[in-house]
């Protein structure tokens, strides 16, 4: 098979996978013999049982509690070690992971031990796994701004250690525009700006208009339902923006993996490229998630590169390193 054997070989970049969605079950047991947890599930077929969404709300009802199982730095190590090492098995060279730190600083997790543990493995990454790796830290757009304010002050001291924010979370009667301020403090600290614009949700187009105007992101995180609005696309390729695409979760949170927008985006010239998500709960990490793309969508090989290498000109690597790759 020409096409799996492509996807095989290809380097790319991961610019949207979720560490505490890589929180595969195995490790989510494991975590919670050591720490104590007492879990509705008891082995990793019962956990695997409880993955079935078919909805974005449906989907963040099971993601947040199993994070109840993270607890010490070195369960944050282990979390991202455990990513970064499946990261560098499918030539990913590069992943700008995102992290919710108001997941666990809500339930009493010391802000300091989530990023300090997550950053223990994202900086020895390069050394032991050969991936170069970033933090992208998300405000959940479901809780108050000014716990969105009080997460990046928080984030200070560890400015030059974390690449960017994102918004991410139940996008419904969240627009992006009501974290404006807070992403305009993010900037001026020297943060990157992405916001997740996750497909079909209520008040998606308008939500895109204020992320591309408002916000003035530096990337957009799904965000397929721009073709739907030609002007704004057109700006967006302009500007020369990344969308991270994700068709195994589009799969989940909207019935299908919105093949044929993926491919107007590329199309267009929009650098749109493929990713994980929150591959423990949605089947699939990157590769997977690339060759189900290109089957459905019935790809050419030379989108199939055109893909990884958008993946590379999408990241936030410098150019120099970009470079290196393409
Ligand atoms: C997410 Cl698919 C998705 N959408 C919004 N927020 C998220 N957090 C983790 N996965
Ligand atoms: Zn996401």
């Amino acid at each position: 098979d020409p096409l799996a054997a492509l996807v095989a070989d290809l380097p790319a970049c991961e610019l949207h996978v979720h560490l505490e969605g890589t929180l595969e079950p195995e490790l989510l047991l494991e975590l919670a013999a050591r720490n104590g947890v007492e879990l509705a599930t008891r082995t990793v077929e019962e956990v695997r049982a409880t993955h079935v969404f078919d909805s974005l709300a449906s989907f963040l009802a099971v993601y947040y509690p199993a994070m109840d199982v993270l607890q010490t730095r070195r369960d944050f190590t282990d979390l991202a070690t455990a990513y970064l090492t499946r990261a560098a098995a499918q030539d990913v060279r590069r992943a700008e992971v995102f992290f919710d730190p108001q997941a666990h600083t809500s339930r009493g997790v010391p802000f300091e031990v989530v990023v300090e543990g997550l950053l223990e493995a994202v900086e020895r990454a390069p050394h032991e796994l050969g991936v170069d790796a970033a933090l992208i830290m998300c405000f959940l757009r479901d809780h108050p701004v000014v716990s969105a304010e009080e997460t990046l002050t928080a984030s200070l001291p560890y400015a030059d250690r974390i690449l960017g924010v994102g918004l991410d979370s139940d996008e419904r009667g969240h627009p992006p525009a009501d974290f404006a301020a807070v992403f305009a403090r993010a900037r001026e600290a020297g943060y990157r700006l992405t916001v997740h614009c996750d497909i079909d949700q209520p008040g998606t187009l308008e939500h895109l208009r204020q992320a591309l105007e408002d916000v003035r992101v530096d990337r957009i995180d799904h965000g397929t339902n721009i073709v739907e609005a030609p002007e704004l696309l057109a700006l967006a390729v302009e500007r020369g923006l990344g969308f991270t695409s994700c068709p195994l979760s589009n799969g989940f949170v909207t019935e299908q993996m919105k093949a044929p927008e993926i491919v107007a985006l590329l199309r267009a010239g929009a650098k749109v490229c493929v990713n994980g998500d929150d591959p423990a709960y949605f089947g699939g990490y990157l590769k997977e998630n690339l060759l189900a793309l290109a089957r459905v969508a019935d790809l050419s090989p030379a989108d199939v590169v055109q893909l990884a290498r958008n993946s590379f000109e999408a990241s936030w690597a410098p150019p120099e390193r970009v470079a290196e790759h393409l």
